[in-house]
């Protein structure tokens, strides 16, 4: 599996290895951009915690993302509903600056002006993060993304088909092979798949209906600053976490033109 430089980005390699290839594209983007990106969540973690568990703002502030599963206690706050999708979302001027960076322009350059989707309708571009702790517990089921738009998760602007929709995911903290994501190469390609939504928390989530331990997932090779652009249809999720540290990422649903 090959990660490729940012600065061999084009729109036919990409689109080439999204579509017809395996179902995504991995790079790398510059230590500058990893370390804006990671700036920018550390503020947005700090802040919500200043809110919830102010007195606790120093120890988490200390230890840093990829040591919170060290200091983390259950009598600070509760790690699921404070860090529920909408406290993860960035607001809209640390938007304006991941908008700025390289990777970013980049994407710009050989895409062509896309969208950022807004499934929570806070009337901004929606990019958000995620932590997930050593164990289990924080990941969810493999599932395609498209799913989530069929369930009715978001809208997409224009007319039918006048859009596509590409994600990216990036590692901010990650260990390769031991945390991160992982995917079934070549699955945008089948309609096999099946899956069934369920009721999580008011909202319909897809359930695979096959067994994991029956997909032919491989873990991505990325490390810190490492990004993945994949298919709509591509089968993914988040390994369960074998590392010592937290992991730390970040994603957003690109619509493209067609
Ligand atoms: O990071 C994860 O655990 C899941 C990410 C995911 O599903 C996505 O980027 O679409
Ligand atoms: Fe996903």
């Amino acid at each position: 599996m090959q990660v490729h430089e940012i600065n061999e980005l084009s729109k036919a390699s990409l689109l080439g290895e999204v579509n017809e290839g395996a179902g995504f594209y991995l790079a790398n983007m510059s230590q500058d951009d990893l370390a804006q990106l990671r700036a920018l969540v550390t503020e947005q973690f700090l802040h919500v915690i200043q809110c919830v568990a102010p007195e606790q703002v120093a120890k988490y502030r200390a230890a840093g993302l990829a040591h919170y599963h060290e200091v983390y206690q259950e009598s600070d706050f509760d790690h699921g509903s404070v860090w529920n999708k909408a406290s993860r979302v960035l607001g809209p001027k640390a938007v304006e600056q991941v908008a700025q960076l390289g990777f970013y322009q980049k994407l710009t350059s050989c895409l062509g002006d896309f969208l950022v989707s807004d499934e929570e309708g806070f009337s901004w571009p929606g990019i958000y993060w995620r932590l997930v702790r050593p164990g289990n517990s924080d990941i969810g089921p493999v599932h395609a993304d498209k799913w989530f738009w069929d369930l009715g998760h978001g809208e997409m602007p224009g007319e039918p088909g006048e859009y596509y929709r590409l994600k990216i995911w990036m590692s901010l903290q990650s260990q390769s092979g031991k945390s991160g994501l992982r995917v079934v190469p070549h699955s945008q390609k089948s309609e096999q798949w099946r899956y069934h939504g369920e009721n999580k928390s008011g909202k319909m989530k897809p359930v695979l209906d096959e067994k994991e331990e029956d997909l032919d997932l491989v873990a991505l090779p990325l490390s810190p600053g490492g990004f993945v652009v994949f298919h709509d249809k591509l089968l993914h999720g988040g390994m369960p976490n074998l590392g010592d540290t937290s992991r730390v990422s970040m994603e957003f649903t690109m619509l493209v033109k067609a």
